[in-house]
């Protein structure tokens, strides 16, 4: 039997919204305070996604971020529809303007202009009734809708609330549709952490009255031992074959009591079925499933590495709060990605960085880099209190641990001048009871990032330090996102030949 793995699209892309268009699926993650905003993905089978732009890609169309974001602020749930030949794509700005529209004729873009909406809270869903009446659904708390115009932004009706779950924490993420004679609404409540879970309720209309599922929660692993745990922020979209599907965030926290998640909350597939009252069944949510039937359809695998031989920035790459034009360059040194020092430190926004989302538990990430007279080099960033830093410059290699309020540099390694490569490895570290010569130090984190001079693989290659990875977990530096491995400036203009990022298969 054809199977598929869990998660489908994985590292920090929570919060995930699919709709389908014939025999092609659209799906639109959060962003929070990192530009571009609002990663998509295209996929013809619900399994193989590839990642074909970010709605959220033109300073003119939002200039992001708006004054005072913070890490795991800015760009929270969206929820993407297609619906009278356009993609529609609604979504909060929590740290300035609130909810917006933006639409499209053709998923890979222009996305438009928003229309901002003035409605309060977060997680915005939009559903239409046959005559054409557009509800939006969000969370106050508690779950409300209003009738609008979603070409104008105004509200006609409401708000008011309709429905607020099973009374677990936190009822949010709603999405509503029409499926027979019913209209469904999906909700996460239980909060986004290891309680999480997903609730359905059905009504004749939009207004209610609303009836929960007698089953409710329908989906939880909460107080299981699942590897997959925080199962919820769920939506639903059928197949051709008429099979349902639900997408939904989860994470693999891993390590010692309480365990930690360093991934972020990850986008996981499930198959829905329906029970003879009408309800969806659903879950549990396994790391390997039977997959959808119909052709199976992989993208080409995108290489681990990136040379910065095209003349723009592949969509995956992703930069906190600000990418300013002037900050880099793909042109200045051809075949280079050339960053320019907007700011000093990683501890504080403003600076230059661009990374890519670990995506595995076991990775590696490597650069060849020319520091010039700049410095720089790469980070595996939670925010900037929760950063551990490889840096080249002046002659030496550094590397230095930022632990909420302390830094320290670790290690320190003259190097000769001109480019030189640096690699980040990750590796697991699963010891859940001490060893009989227990020193009170074994390392019961997730894992450890290591840093080196050089190639790991290859002859010359200089470790300079191992570093517990539970300081960078959403455990420890809190938030709604995950690790990111970027390249960096802090000084001048630091020039990066390639960037390679790979899994590495447990040995
Ligand atoms: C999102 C909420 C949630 O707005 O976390 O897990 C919040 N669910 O629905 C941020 O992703």
């Amino acid at each position: 039997m054809r199977t598929y793995d869990n998660p489908v699209i994985g590292g920090f892309h929570p919060d995930p919204s699919v709709c389908s268009v014939g025999d092609d699926y659209y799906l639109v993650c959060s962003s929070f305070e990192y530009v571009p905003g609002l990663p998509l993905f295209h996929s013809k089978d619900l399994v193989h996604w590839q990642q074909i732009g970010n709605v959220l890609d033109r300073p003119e169309q939002l200039p992001l971020p708006l004054p005072g974001t913070m890490a795991s602020r800015g760009l929270y749930a969206p929820t993407i529809r297609h619906h009278d030949g356009r993609f529609w794509v609604i979504n909060t700005n929590v740290s300035g303007g609130g909810h917006f529209i933006v639409t499209a004729e053709r998923p890979e873009g222009p996305w438009s202009d928003p229309v901002w909406l003035d409605l309060p809270g977060i997680d915005p869903d939009l559903a239409w009734e046959e005559d054409g009446t557009c509800w939006v659904a969000f969370t106050v708390p508690g779950i409300h809708i209003a009738r609008v115009d979603p070409v104008k932004g105004e509200v006609l009706e409401g708000p008011f609330p309709i429905w607020s779950g099973t009374g677990l924490l936190y009822p949010e993420a709603p999405h509503l549709y029409r499926i027979g004679d019913w209209w469904y609404l999906l909700i996460a409540e239980g909060g986004t952490e290891r309680g999480h879970a997903v609730s359905v309720a059905r009504a004749r209309s939009p207004r209610g009255p609303w009836e929960g599922a007698p089953g409710n929660p329908v989906l939880t692993h909460s107080a299981t031992d699942r590897p997959i745990q925080s199962t919820g922020h769920a939506d639903l979209v059928t197949a051709p074959d008429g099979t349902w599907w639900m997408v939904l965030l989860a994470t693999r926290p891993r390590g010692y009591t309480p365990k930690f998640q360093v991934l972020g909350r990850e986008t996981f597939l499930t198959p829905v079925e329906w029970d003879d009252n009408g309800w969806p069944v659903v879950g549990p949510v396994l790391e390997r499933h039977p997959a959808p039937a119909g052709a199976w359809h992989p993208f080409p695998v995108r290489s681990a590495r990136d040379d910065f031989d095209e003349p723009a920035l592949a969509p995956h790459w992703i930069s906190p709060y600000a990418r300013p034009d002037a900050s880099w360059s793909l042109a200045e040194r051809p075949g280079w990605l050339t960053l320019t020092a907007t700011g000093p430190t990683l501890d504080r926004p403003g600076y230059t960085f661009v990374g890519h989302r670990q995506q595995h538990h076991e990775c590696r990430a490597a650069a060849l880099l020319d520091p010039g007279s700049g410095r720089g080099g790469l980070s595996v960033r939670m925010d900037e209190a929760h950063h551990y830093d490889l840096e080249a410059g002046d002659g030496e290699v550094s590397v230095v641990a930022r632990i909420g309020p302390l830094r320290q540099t670790v290690a320190r390694r003259q190097v000769p001048p001109g480019p030189l490569t640096l690699t980040v490895t990750v590796r697991t570290t699963d010891i859940i009871s001490p060893s009989p010569e227990f020193t009170g130090i074994e390392p019961t984190g997730p894992d450890t990032i290591a840093f080196w001079i050089g190639d790991p693989d290859a002859p010359g290659a200089v470790p300079l330090a191992e570093l517990e990875g539970r300081y960078l977990s959403t455990e420890v530096a809190t938030g709604f996102t995950g690790r990111v491995i970027g390249m960096y400036t802090t000084r001048g203009t630091v020039a990066f030949d390639w960037f390679d990022y790979e899994p590495v298969p447990s040995a």
